[in-house]
């Protein structure tokens, strides 16, 4: 078996999607997403101009190989264009694997070790009624678990919060922070959540990157009281040394690494068990083969998987992480963000989700068909995440 052709997709119904669509001399053909968020092209050129041409008439079953000659073979390792590039490769060559042996992707991870996968949603409110109704919302789409992101008083844009407008379409919105006001803040709120919902619903929250350790050992300490299932991306981890004072000083959970892309990034992480939950996705971390060694490195230091999963990762990543959802055993949970009707018609998936869960369904392969006719109604639309301001106008982690 050869592949014949790889081609790249760039599709925007709503938000941009990358993906690779690669095929064989048997006529049977894998997908992979490549998604960057705000970086798009920069994956579609790397894999169109640097990485197509090395694939055209190899072995699509040699997974492996391929992985390790486009990881070794480009000199220049590791960074998210050059991950999520080789993730697509690596999640269609899976597909196409699953595919001839007529099984659902999991079946060749290992088969299933759960009947479905529990799945968190998003929860966010400028005022505390705003952030009741959206919980409310969440519990009453079956959520079984919620992220909790809140406005901060004094601020006008915060993370997280619905109705961040860009002034300028097609230009970064700005948004802003103070982090002594957030820290004030933030344990009123859930205080005030536990007060409304009670000590049983699992309640997540995602500081994404913006506290120096010392601040979220005090964020983690003061949030105790209202026993979160996670504080999300405390502070920004490439500096992993920074998560032992965290870890001194407090016992809420810690989930890190939605923005690391290989097993570096958690060497000292995971090896001091100064985590509790990874948070790479397939799409930004390689692909399936290394994000299931990672989660194997994890499992004796009884640290559990919780793949990133925004909107911004398509129906094809989304679907490659449910497989592994199903097959690895130290599973915690799934971020679930949901896809509008427009993308549903783009990308045919066999994933399902009822009462806050996933469960991937039993097509051969990871059970998503890209449409290419409806991909090609919605071209690629130049987008960016906000850019985060201090009061006094100074650049701050996003
Ligand atoms: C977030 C993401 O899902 C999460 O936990 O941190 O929404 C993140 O901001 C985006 O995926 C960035 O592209
Ligand atoms: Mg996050």
């Amino acid at each position: 078996m050869k592949i014949v052709d790889a081609t790249v997709v760039v599709t925007s119904p709503g938000r941009n999607f990358v993906t690779l669509k690669i095929e064989t001399d048997d006529g049977v053909s894998g997908l992979g997403d490549a998604t960057l968020n705000g970086r798009e092209l920069a994956v579609a050129s790397y894999l169109r101009d640097h990485v197509v041409p090395l694939l055209i008439g190899t072995d699509p079953h040699r997974i492996e190989d391929t992985w390790q000659s486009l990881y070794r073979g480009a000199y220049w390792r590791r960074g998210p264009v050059t991950m999520a590039a080789i993730a697509a490769v690596d999640v269609a060559l899976w597909d196409i694997k699953a595919k001839v042996a007529s099984l659902p992707l999991y079946q060749l991870l290992g088969g299933a070790s759960r009947e479905r996968v529990r799945t968190y949603g998003h929860a966010s409110g400028g005022s505390l009624p705003e952030l009741f109704d959206a919980v409310r919302a969440r519990i009453e789409q079956g959520y079984p678990a919620i992220r909790v992101q809140t406005g901060v008083p004094g601020l006008r844009r915060v993370y997280g919060v619905s109705g961040s407008p860009a002034v300028d379409p097609g230009l970064p919105a700005v948004e802003d922070w103070d982090t002594a006001a957030y820290l004030r803040h933030l344990p009123r709120v859930f205080e005030a959540v536990r007060a409304e919902f009670g000590p049983d619903l699992p309640l997540l929250h995602d500081a994404h990157h913006r506290l120096t350790p010392q601040q979220a050992a005090r964020l983690g300490k003061e949030l105790e009281p209202y026993d979160l299932f996670w504080l999300e991306d405390c502070t920004p981890a490439e500096n992993q040394e920074g998560l032992r004072l965290v870890r001194r000083h407090t016992t809420t959970p810690l989930a890190i690494g939605e923005v690391f892309n290989t097993v570096f990034d958690y060497q000292t992480l995971v090896t001091e068990q100064l985590i509790d939950f990874v948070r790479s996705a397939v799409t930004h971390f390689g692909g399936v083969t290394p994000l299931k060694k990672l989660f194997d490195l994890a499992a004796p230091y009884q640290i559990r998987s919780a793949i990133h999963g925004p909107e911004d990762i398509s129906p094809v990543g989304m679907a490659a992480a449910i497989h592994l959802d199903m097959a690895i055993h130290n599973f915690g949970i799934q971020e679930y963000a949901g896809y509008t009707d427009r993308t549903d018609e783009v990308f045919r998936r066999a994933f399902t989700f009822v009462d806050g869960h996933l469960h991937p369904g039993d097509t051969p392969g990871i059970g998503v068909e890209l449409d290419e006719q409806a991909a090609a109604a919605h071209p690629y639309e130049r987008s960016y995440l906000p850019v985060n301001r201090l009061l006094d106008g100074t650049v701050h982690d996003w």
